[in-house]
């Protein structure tokens, strides 16, 4: 049994502290003790009024929650505890960034309501590993959790929006307990790829892509020393225990991330198969949970651009601003690119670009000839790459 011994320690003065207090205790002081306990009784029965987790549905019903525009599924399959599936409802949009959605633990999927109420929360169901999720963590897994079907889409790409979460945060980041996430896409050839993945340096087309995991994404390990590098921390969003107050969100889990998406090529029209997997790993213990937006799951949202001209007439000489701008629907990342096609550079053809040798508003020139010019247009780097 391993422990937090940095927040276990921090977790024993709060009781230590709180025996003191009580015998004699001012009326504020027992109350707040009351309404914690009283809260903290009522998410372990799940029992948060404004957060609702279902796990008495069947796996097709589960499945569909997930279906958007433009998929069918059909040939649902699932693998795990029986209560580590669910769906969600929550009244605050806040808390995930979505508000309802499907649900699938490495412990009991009802425990993930909020509040925070142990920096340890557990249930280890004693099931054994996924393959494909022990070797994406890199560690042995346990009670995996897999929810798998088939789907036809209408387009030749799929996507979701999901947020993963953990216990493990952040006492075991940087270690073998490396808790895991995966969802992979294979198409009518057979191509299968794990698009549970973000890049491991943000703002990076060319940094390679990880996939979502504690050691993957987090603000570090104070534990540790020295302290590991924070990997990815602009997606993650800490909610770590406070034995004296509410963590930062209503939620049982350590850490989470910010809403991603999960994006594949698939071959539209015939049978193409997702598989959903969450696992603990090298033990049993400290829940993770990966949530699941509903009816995201979707194929026939294609993404469009259009460009602007900043103005598109004007008295000579005219500068003009270009912006190109995109949006994929299911927020996939877009690139741009400007063509100035074919036809040959003329003079008129200027951009952002203001004639220096004109000495008066009347078009005379001065007795010196211009300075030299490119025959063609210039260039300019397009666009950083949009967050939709
Ligand atoms: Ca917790
Ligand atoms: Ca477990
Ligand atoms: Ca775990």
């Amino acid at each position: 049994m391993r422990t937090k011994t940095m927040r276990v320690g921090a977790l024993a003065l709060g009781i230590a502290t709180l025996v003191m207090v009580l015998p004699g205790a001012s009326a504020t002081a027992a109350a707040a003790a009351a309404a914690a306990a009283a809260a903290a009784a009522a998410a372990a029965a799940g029992l948060n009024p404004n957060q609702i987790v279902n796990t008495t549905g069947t796996a097709q019903s589960v499945a569909q929650t997930l279906v958007g525009s433009g998929v069918a599924i059909s040939n649902v399959q699932y693998t795990g505890a029986t209560a580590a599936k669910g769906t969600f409802s929550f009244n605050d949009p806040t808390v995930l960034g979505m508000s309802s959605g499907i649900v699938l633990s490495t412990g009991d999927a009802n425990t993930v309501v909020g509040p925070n109420t142990s920096d340890s929360y557990s249930t280890d169901w004693g099931l054994p590993e996924d393959a494909q999720l022990t070797a994406l963590s890199g560690y042995q897994t346990y009670d995996a959790a897999v929810l798998s079907f088939d789907f036809v889409p209408t387009s030749n790409q799929v996507a979701f929006q999901y947020v993963f979460g953990s216990d493990e945060y952040p006492e075991f980041v940087n270690t073998q307990y490396n808790d895991v996430f995966g969802f992979w896409v294979t198409d009518n050839a057979g191509n299968t790829t794990n698009c549970a993945q973000v890049r491991q340096g943000a703002g990076g087309p060319a940094s390679p892509s990880v996939p979502v995991t504690v050691n993957n994404i987090n603000q570090s390990n104070p534990t540790q020393s020295p302290a590991p590098p924070a990997m990815r921390p602009d997606i993650f969003r800490p909610n770590y225990f406070n034995a004296t107050g509410p963590s930062a969100t209503d939620l049982e889990l350590e850490g989470i991330t910010k809403v991603l998406t999960c994006q594949a090529a698939v071959t539209p029209g015939v049978v193409n198969h997702l598989r959903l997997g969450i696992a603990d790993s090298s033990d049993g213990i400290y829940d993770s949970a990966v949530f699941l937006k509903a009816t995201s799951l979707v194929s026939n949202n294609n993404p469009t651009a259009g460009i602007g001209l900043d103005p598109s007439a004007g008295a000579a000489p005219l500068a003009v601003s270009a912006s190109v701008e995109g949006h994929d629907p299911n927020g996939a990342p877009l690139s741009y690119s400007i063509n100035w096609g074919d036809a040959p550079p003329r003079a008129p053809r200027r951009f952002r670009w203001t004639p220096q040798w004109r000495t008066t508003p009347t078009n005379t020139r001065a007795t010196t000839p211009p300075p030299s010019r490119s025959p063609t247009a210039p260039t300019r780097a397009p666009p950083a790459t949009r967050p939709w």
